[in-house]
C-alpha cells in the first residue's frame, strides 16, 4: 500500500482549487543576477516538497488555516531568458491577473529582482502601497553588474515608483545606499539596532501606510538558522523574532500579498526549505485571522 499527497504547496487534496481559494502560491524559479552562490531558481520546488510536511493545523493560531482559506499553487511560471528586465515584466502581468481576480499572491523566488514586479502590479491596484522588506542588504543601488534590474537593485527600483519602504535586518549596504537612505530618510532597521532594541514593532508599524506588501529575502534570518542563502551575512535575526515583527505589522495593517525569495537550497539539508514553508503558512495565517 501507498498513498500520495497533491504535488502543491502543503500537499493538501481540498481545499485547492483555483475558485475556492482565497491564496495563490506562484512559483517562480528564477535566478539570472545572484552575484555570489546561485541556484534561487531551485527554491520553489524545495519549499514545496518542504511543504508537504508542515503540519496543517497551526499551533499558535490554534486552526488548519488551508481549510479557512484555500490555498491554490499555480504551476511553476517560467523564465524569461531575456533577462530580469523582461521577467520582472511578466510577473508583473501574472500579479496582475491574480490581483484581477482578487485573491491574494504568495509569490515564491527565485531571486529578489522578481519583487520589481510585483510591486509595480500592486501599486496599480493600491496606489497607497508599502512595502515591507526583511533583508540582510538595503538593496537600493541605482545599478549593479550592468543591469538596474539586479537583486541588489530591487528596493532602489520600488522606491522609484513613489512606494513607500520599510526595511529591518540589514547589515550590508554599500557607502552610497547609506548615503541614499539618509538623504532620502528611508525606514532603514540594522539588525543590531532591532536586536538591542533601538528600534521595535512600534516604530516599523508607524513606518507603513495602512495597505502593505511584504517581500522577505531569506538572508534575514541568521544563518545559523537559514543557511541556504546566497549571501549568508552573520548578525540576522531569529524565527521568533521575524515572528513578533509580521504578527504585529498584520494585526496593525492589511497585507494584500507577500513574497518569499533567495532560498538557495543546500542539497541534503532541508532545515531552511523547511523553515520558508513554514513561515510562509504561518504568515498565511496571520493576514487572514481575522476572517477565522
Ligand atoms: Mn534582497
Amino acid at each position: 500500500m501507498y498513498s500520495t499527497l497533491p504535488f502543491n504547496f502543503l500537499g493538501i487534496d481540498t481545499h485547492n482549487s483555483f475558485e475556492e481559494s482565497k491564496v495563490v502560491i506562484l512559483p517562480v524559479p528564477y535566478d539570472s543576477t545572484a552575484s555570489f552562490r546561485a541556484g534561487t531558481r531551485e527554491a520553489p520546488l524545495a519549499i514545496i516538497n518542504a511543504s508537504r510536511q508542515v503540519e496543517l493545523y497551526d499551533e499558535e493560531l490554534e486552526t488548519e488555516i488551508y481549510d479557512k482559506v484555500g490555498i491554490h499553487t499555480f504551476n511553476e511560471v517560467m523564465p524569461n531568458m531575456e533577462g530580469p528586465k523582461y521577467e520582472s515584466e511578466m510577473i508583473r502581468r501574472v500579479f496582475l491577473d491574480v490581483l484581477e481576480a482578487e485573491k491574494f499572491p504568495v509569490m515564491i523566488g527565485g531571486e529578489h529582482s522578481l519583487t520589481i514586479g510585483a510591486a509595480r502590479a500592486i501599486k496599480d491596484f493600491y496606489p497607497e502601497i508599502s512595502v515591507l522588506q526583511l533583508d540582510a542588504h538595503t538593496d537600493l543601488r541605482e545599478e549593479y553588474e550592468n543591469t538596474q534590474y539586479s537583486h541588489a537593485c530591487v528596493m532602489r527600483r520600488i522606491y522609484d515608483e513613489g512606494i513607500k519602504i520599510a526595511q529591518v535586518g540589514i547589515r550590508n549596504s554599500s557607502k552610497e545606499e547609506a548615503k541614499f537612505i539618509k538623504a532620502n530618510n528611508i525606514f532603514s532597521v540594522t539588525a543590531r539596532q532591532y536586536r538591542y532594541g533601538y528600534y521595535g514593532v512600534e516604530e516599523i508599524v508607524d513606518a507603513l501606510t495602512d495597505t502593505v506588501y511584504v517581500t522577505i529575502d531569506m538572508d534575514v534570518f541568521d544563518p545559523s538558522e537559514v543557511p541556504a542563502v546566497g549571501t549568508p551575512e552573520p548578525g540576522g535575526l531569529s524565527w521568533y523574532e521575524i515572528l513578533d515583527i509580521l504578527r504585529e505589522v498584520t494585526f496593525h495593517k492589511r497585507i494584500i500579498g507577500f513574497d518569499l525569495v533567495e532560498l538557495c537550497p543546500i542539497p541534503g539539508n532541508p532545515a531552511s526549505d523547511f523553515l520558508a514553508a513554514k513561515l510562509i503558512y504561518k504568515l498565511i495565517g496571520y493576514c487572514f485571522r481575522g476572517e477565522f
